[in-house]
């Protein structure tokens, strides 16, 4: 028996585990009580880590796709040589925008991938950059590279000395924190309250966090921006305003904010006007206040507008870069360093996508013009796909049309654990070593957390014989293509994968340390493995800094904001949901995290429910001009009247996937309805909650007994359902 410290990988908390191993098998995981971050905290899915180290489904050497659809074990060398030369024939014969690449949720949390991606794309020459990083985080982004200068200086909440949190558009009781490494959320929210400090939590649903807080209150979706642009107005026509000496631009934001006075702003927003002012009064009052808004203010129509103003709340307040305000951390790897280093502070706008016109940011494309860039003919049209860890086929808008475009490719390869709904489509699927096999340094998440602390974690197993880290299978890529295309890159290409592969993540990790800000080495980390605890946030990194709010392309966009004032309200909007035992789409397969009752449910208000004749355990039928779905119905007061929930991430019965456990209770993919022409055009993000939608009984459910968790198995209907089913037209693509 063996006991090792870890740090869990799945998601921003880095909790540290304590995993017993016996031989090869996991017997134990859990919260190592030590960490000076997560303190013994760790989530359940922290556990099923072993189900996912051990889970038979789980490739463990690459696949390649018989003609017939179905896949079989191939080489590593063979497999590799294979996607480098398809990549470099499609580069030769369409030029070098026809590969596109699309890297998902898990690459930021092993930033070995992250950096040999890059490395991969700047080689390839491709304009065609995607990352989930569009769907959830470029308002965060662009509003940091805007106001600091730098896409990766994000203010983060000093959860643990504020006396006044205001939650907006985030639930991290069951998230764990995003753009906030912060794990064990409850007890530091409950720590805020035992101090005497206030929560406020504002969302459309009665979510988990709310449950926690002084005050919740509704707010209809998409319109957070107008409640944030009234609750500055409020101050800065009272006078409140206690903003720092370095603060420019206040009277043009003040001059902007004039239509969105609280009464105006209330009808729409759902909240009453004094409720409005009183939240406003009572964030300024306070000794020290944040407002931490996330996903739920990103994917929306006013995403980057909504992130801008909760900066000038903070800027207004006084509270920015203030102990217990939005703070900046010090990270022992100074990642906005980095990112100027890399020429990554967060450019915008330099192209554009082909067929939509959408700008770029920080090199790459939004999310939500790959399958335009798949479908539309002509010069630059993608070709040929790269995923890595991502799973576009289950989390981005408009399903149907996505499963379209990658069923048309010419070639797909894919960088991931699982054959699952998206790389099902790939002609090569390469699964890298598994979580468990590989060290952990969280690069972006220690620069995201509440307190400043470093940590590293040597693999829990050894790399099994044959198997290869994901950095390693990029390298192989880069070498592969760069063979295949010839020339200079021949040579250039292969010296860098011999350079990856010589210098090694942790020798580059090593150097990167002792450059930071601490001045710590490898060798000190390993010398603790629970973790270096390098102290609270510390104000005043600003000082001095002038800070611009009046920013060309957020006062235009109030005039888009006013526009809205006057807008019919749809009758039912549908917003998503996360799960303590979901992680997006790929956990579903751990037998620990599915049992239960069923969690793919639409939850609808019972005003709702009773106009339609919804019963809790009927099914209901969702339906928009994008596409329908089919799920079980939960009558519930949580969601508020006029909006309807579903969780993303579900969906699991593709033909052609190995996912035996998630099979056995799919779900369906709610993003069948969200549109993926709906966006917020300053940001270029996807609207993914607020989607107007319809939703009726579906005749004859009654009478057929059981719970909703029998039906959930059932099939799922709809235009877009159906759509999937059908499998992957493979017309355009050649055999091998
Ligand atoms: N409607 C709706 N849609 C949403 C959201 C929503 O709230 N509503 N949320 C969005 C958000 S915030 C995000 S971040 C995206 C996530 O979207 P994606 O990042 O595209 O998808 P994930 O579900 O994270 O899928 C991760 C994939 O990586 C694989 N994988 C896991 N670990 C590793 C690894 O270590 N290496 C490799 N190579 N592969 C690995 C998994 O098998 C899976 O295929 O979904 C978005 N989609
Ligand atoms: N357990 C678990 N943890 C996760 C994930 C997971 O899938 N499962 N995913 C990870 C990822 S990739 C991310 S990005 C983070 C996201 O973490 P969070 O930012 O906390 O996102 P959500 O949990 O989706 O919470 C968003 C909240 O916004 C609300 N909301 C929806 N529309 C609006 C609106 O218009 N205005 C307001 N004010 N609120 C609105 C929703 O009801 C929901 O409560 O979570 C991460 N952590
Ligand atoms: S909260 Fe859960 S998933 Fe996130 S790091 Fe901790 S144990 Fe892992
Ligand atoms: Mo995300």
């Amino acid at each position: 028996m063996a006991t090792h410290i870890t740090t869990c990988p799945l998601c921003e908390a880095l909790c540290g585990l304590r995993v017993t191993t016996e031989g090869d098998r996991v017997t134990d995981i859990r919260g190592a009580v030590e960490d000076p971050l997560s303190r013994g905290y760790m989530c359940p899915k922290g556990a099923a880590l072993a189900d996912l180290h051990h889970d038979p489904d789980r490739l463990r050497q690459p696949m390649r796709r018989r003609p017939d659809g179905t896949f079989e074990p191939i080489a590593w060398d063979v497999a590799l040589d294979l996607a480098g030369r398809r990549l470099a024939e499609v580069q030769a014969e369409h030029g070098p925008d026809a590969v596109a690449i699309y890297f998902g949720n898990p690459t930021g949390h092993s930033w070995p991938e992250l950096l040999s991606l890059l490395l991969l794309q700047r080689n390839l020459g491709t304009r065609n950059l995607y990352s989930s990083a569009s769907v959830d985080a470029w308002p965060r982004q662009q509003v940091s590279a805007r106001l600091y200068g730098n896409q990766a200086r994000i203010p983060v909440p000093d959860l643990d000395r504020t006396d006044f949190l205001l939650v907006l558009g985030a639930n991290p009781v069951v998230s764990n924190g995003s753009a906030m490494t912060a794990p064990d959320v409850r007890r530091r929210l409950k720590a805020l309250r035992d101090r005497g400090g206030r929560l406020v939590v504002v969302d459309p649903r009665r979510t988990e966090t709310a449950a926690l807080a002084d005050a919740h209150h509704f707010i209809r979706p998409g319109t957070d921006a107008l409640l944030l642009a009234a609750m500055v107005r409020t101050l800065l026509t009272a006078g409140l305003a206690r903003p720092r000496a370095e603060t420019r631009g206040v009277a043009a934001v003040e001059r902007a904010l004039r239509p969105f006075s609280p009464e105006r702003v209330a009808p729409r927003v759902g909240i009453d006007a004094d409720t409005i002012v009183g939240l406003a009064r009572a964030f300024a009052a306070a000794p020290s206040a944040v407002c931490y808004a996330r996903l739920g203010t990103c994917v929306h129509p006013f995403g980057a507008t909504t992130t801008w103003l909760v900066d000038v709340l903070h800027h207004v307040t006084g509270v920015f870069d203030q102990v217990g305000g939005p703070m900046f951390t010090t990270p022992a790897v100074d990642l906005a360093a980095l990112a100027g280093r890399i020429g990554q502070t967060g450019a915008q706008g330099r192209y554009r996508s082909r067929a939509r016109g959408l700008p770029e940011f920080s090199g790459e494309l939004p999310c939500v013009a790959l399958a335009d860039e798949i479908e539309t003919p002509g010069v630059g049209q993608v070709r040929a796909l790269i995923t890595h860890a991502g799973n576009p086929a289950l989390s981005l808008p408009n399903a149907a049309r996505l499963e379209r475009a990658l069923g048309g490719l010419d070639f797909m390869v894919s960088i991931d654990l699982y054959l699952n709904e998206t790389t099902r489509h790939a002609d090569l699927v390469l699964p890298p070593t598994s979580q468990l096999e590989r060290d952990h340094y969280g690069l972006l998440f220690h620069a995201l957390a509440v307190r400043n602390t470093a940590k590293y974690s040597p693999p829990v197993f050894e790399k099994p014989a044959g198997a290869r880290h994901g950095w390693e299978i990029l390298a192989g890529l880069l070498e592969a293509h760069g063979r295949h295309a010839g020339g200079p890159r021949r040579w250039l290409q292969g010296a860098q994968a011999r350079a990856l592969g010589a210098l090694r993540p942790e020798r580059l990790l090593d150097l990167l340390l002792r450059a930071g800000p601490h001045r710590l080495s490898l060798a000190k980390l390993r010398a603790a493995p629970n973790g270096v605890d390098l102290g609270p946030l510390e104000a005043g990194r600003l000082a001095g800094v002038e800070v611009d709010l009046a920013q060309g392309v957020f006062l235009a966009d109030l005039e888009r904001l006013a526009a809205t004032l006057d807008e019919p309200v749809p009758a039912l909007v549908l917003i998503g949901r996360r799960s303590l035992r979901s992680n997006n789409s790929w956990m579903h397969n751990s037998a620990r995290l599915v049992k239960g009752p069923p969690r793919c449910t639409l939850r609808v208000h019972p005003t709702d429910a009773g106009a339609r004749g919804l019963k809790t355990g009927d099914r209901a039928r969702v339906h928009n001009a994008v596409g329908a779905l089919e799920a079980p119905v939960e009558v519930s007061d949580e969601v508020m009247p006029g909006v309807v929930s579903l969780p993303h991430g579900w969906g699991h019965d593709a033909p052609g996937a190995r996912l035996g456990v998630a099979a056995a209770r799919p779900g369906v993919n709610v993003n069948q309805v969200v549109d993926d022409r709906v966006i917020d055009p300053v940001s270029g993000t996807g609207v993914l909650n607020g989607v107007p939608v319809s939703v009726e009984r579906v005749s004859g459910s009654e009478g057929k007994g059981g719970s909703a968790g029998a039906r959930e198995a059932g099939g799922i209907g709809g235009v877009s359902a159906s759509a999937g089913r059908l499998g992957r037209p493979r017309g355009k693509r050649r055999a091998e």
